[in-house]
């Protein structure tokens, strides 16, 4: 361990804690783990962090406390049985807004100071460049611990709102889960004739790489709440066009599930008169807040 590296707690040693603690290790910080249950921190113990019995103990060894569990009520759960005076709490359990901004509540309310964090990476990809961590609240915090946090990758602070990362985790997230269900149906399409998934992903790939040119224009026109200026592709021809997707889906035996939701609100803006729009437009539709 290096002397001047500043001492970090990690609480829950679940596979991201684990990954999270190890990325301390490496970078030298002296590193203290605790988890509900006994027998996960061998390794890090092995690698030099110091395991403790309870998750008191374990606030109590470093200023700084690392919060990585499985929801938000076992981090309420876990933080209660601590004495967080004085502390810098970085919780980078996913959740929602909502309970980001509770949790800084009582945190803060508890004499420490908090970071709500989202972390865009699966625990292998801990501690490498394609890593990165959102943060919000407590910008002093940030400022105080960024080249700490920097062991686990990129580090972006998205505003002293305490509810941001996860706001920002869950766009994110949000994208992520639309993809796997174009995915998912895009494969048990061509699974439906017996062909080969596995020959059709690098052609679904080229597609999909080749689709995310539209990120950068479709967030250009919601900022401005103009959807119908230089369209290729206007909604109208989307929406007539979506019917061959249920079609072909119903057809091949395979579930419009996924797809159906998607198609309604293509017809919505375009009966809402809206049909020379881009796909943008149907951020338009989503905002009226759901049926
Ligand atoms: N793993 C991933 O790919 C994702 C990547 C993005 C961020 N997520 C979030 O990270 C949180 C932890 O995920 P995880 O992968 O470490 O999850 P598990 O391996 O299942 O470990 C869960 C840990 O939480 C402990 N725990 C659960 N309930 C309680 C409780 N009531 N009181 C105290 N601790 C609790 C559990 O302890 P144990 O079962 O070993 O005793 C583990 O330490 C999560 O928010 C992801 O969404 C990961």
């Amino acid at each position: 361990m290096e002397e001047n590296k500043p001492a970090v707690t990690v609480l829950g040693l679940g596979a991201m804690g684990r990954a999270l603690a190890s990325a301390l290790l490496a970078a030298g910080h002296p590193t203290t783990v605790w988890n509900r249950s006994p027998g996960k921190g061998v390794e890090l113990v092995d690698a030099g962090a110091v395991e403790v019995g309870t998750a008191a103990e374990a606030v109590q060894a470093s200023r700084l406390v690392i919060v990585c569990l499985l929801d938000h009520q076992s981090v309420v759960d876990v933080l209660a049985t601590t004495s967080l005076s004085g502390r810098i709490v970085v919780d980078l359990t996913t959740g929602t807004p909502a309970q980001g901004r509770a949790l800084a509540e009582w945190v803060t309310g508890r004499d420490a100071d908090f970071l709500d964090g989202g972390i865009m990476a699966i625990p292998p990809m801990i501690g490498e460049p394609g890593a990165f961590v959102l943060y919000s609240g407590s910008r002093a915090a940030f400022d105080t611990y960024e080249s700490v946090l920097g062991a686990f990758g990129g580090s972006r602070y998205v505003g002293a709102n305490p509810g941001f990362a996860s706001l920002y985790d869950i766009a994110l997230l949000s994208g992520m889960y639309g993809m796997f269900a174009g995915i998912g149906q895009a494969f048990a399409l061509i699974a439906s004739e017996g062909l080969s998934a596995a020959e059709f992903a690098p052609m679904l790939t080229r597609w999909l790489v080749a689709m995310t040119g539209m990120i950068a224009t479709t967030g250009a026109s919601v900022d401005k709440g103009v959807h119908n200026v230089g369209v290729t592709s206007n909604l109208a021809m989307q929406s007539a066009g979506f019917s061959n997707l249920i079609d072909t889906a119903v057809d091949q035996g395979v579930s419009p599930e996924l797809l159906a939701p998607l198609g309604d609100v293509l017809a919505e803006r375009v009966a809402d008169g809206h049909g020379d729009d881009s796909v943008g437009g149907i951020i338009e539709v989503l905002r009226k807040g759901g049926r």
